[in-house]
């Protein structure tokens, strides 16, 4: 099987669970708030950070079944943020994964709503029993993934983020921060769901180590990657239908560095989750390939 074939089998796998969660804990079917959750949370997407969680507890042989609830977690998380990404305060889009944004589809308060309960949701779904049997592994499932999307985490990145675009602060924005806001804005998330992996694997805390490293390394390579499709798409267009960073006026890392800069730290990055990974041997091979696909980022 190949590492598309792979993604693809698992994002069924997470997508038909991803129901049933939704139809466990959401709120009543045939509502305008369970359609618009629905909306939000089924019918597309990559499942990359379900993906990261599946097989880093695989490393510690946990079987599928016994990570998709902590998946789940972090799908709904994920689109959460995507559905409050995109509202007009926000990013103001009206496509996501080729379909009408949650509040194109909706309307701007039901897309607020539908985020908040699919960010609760997450952790309804993180404190069940079915999503660990020990209770102190629960709770630390729900502590990490708390802290990867909170205000240490991805809603600082956001905050950071968004005080750049629309407050123009800080004025010239170093690489270093960029590299700080995007860490907290994709990297926590993603990072965290490979950690998540190993804590479901009861993993020592060297390995938990060393999937944290990995998914750093991972989540830094998803982002300069996506800019430097934005860049590459503004320089084959030659500006004529520039990026969304660019058009918003955003500096983004590949602005400050450059391409061929940029190009060099996607490569030391992938070189970098690789290497964490080395004490794992074969078995690691599934989360390399994930790798180097963040690495493409052509989907
Ligand atoms: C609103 C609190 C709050 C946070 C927003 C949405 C977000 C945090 C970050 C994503 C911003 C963004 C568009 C970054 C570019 C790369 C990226 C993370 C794309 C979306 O993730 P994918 O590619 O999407 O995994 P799918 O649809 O496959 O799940």
């Amino acid at each position: 099987m190949t590492f598309v074939q792979r993604l693809a089998t698992g994002a069924e796998r997470i997508e038909q669970h991803l129901a049933e969660m939704l139809a466990k804990y959401g709120p009543q079917k045939g509502s305008r708030l369970n359609a618009a959750m629905a909306h939000a949370l089924l019918g597309g997407g990559k499942r990359f950070r379900p993906f990261l969680v599946i097989e880093s507890a695989a490393l510690f042989g946990v079987p599928i079944e016994s990570a998709l609830d902590a998946a789940a977690a972090f799908e709904c998380v994920h689109c959460y943020s995507l559905a409050h990404d995109d509202l007009p305060s926000m990013d103001n889009d009206d496509l996501r994964r080729g379909r009408p944004t949650v509040h194109k589809a909706f309307d701007e308060w039901t897309a607020i709503l539908a985020g908040d309960a699919l960010l609760t949701l997450a952790f309804e779904i993180m404190a069940s029993e079915s999503a660990h049997a020990d209770p102190v592994v629960r709770a630390q499932m729900v502590a990490l993934l708390a802290k990867a999307a909170g205000g240490r985490g991805m809603v600082l990145g956001q905050m950071l983020d968004l005080e750049a675009e629309k407050r123009n602060e800080p004025a010239r924005p170093s690489a270093d921060h960029i590299r700080h806001l995007q860490g907290l804005k994709t990297g926590a998330l993603i990072a965290s769901a490979c950690e998540a992996g190993a804590v479901l694997g009861a993993a020592s805390s060297v390995q938990r180590d060393a999937l944290r490293t990995y998914g750093e390394n991972l989540g830094l390579a998803f982002q300069i990657a996506d800019d430097l499709l934005d860049a590459e798409g503004d320089a084959a267009t030659m500006g004529k239908a520039a990026g969304k960073d660019a058009a918003a006026g955003k500096a983004t890392l590949v602005d400050l560095i450059g391409i061929e800069n940029a190009r060099a730290q996607l490569a030391e990055a992938v070189r970098c989750a690789e290497a964490a990974l080395a004490p794992f041997g074969e078995r690691a091979s599934p989360l390399i390939q994930a790798a180097h696909f963040a690495a493409k980022r052509e989907h």
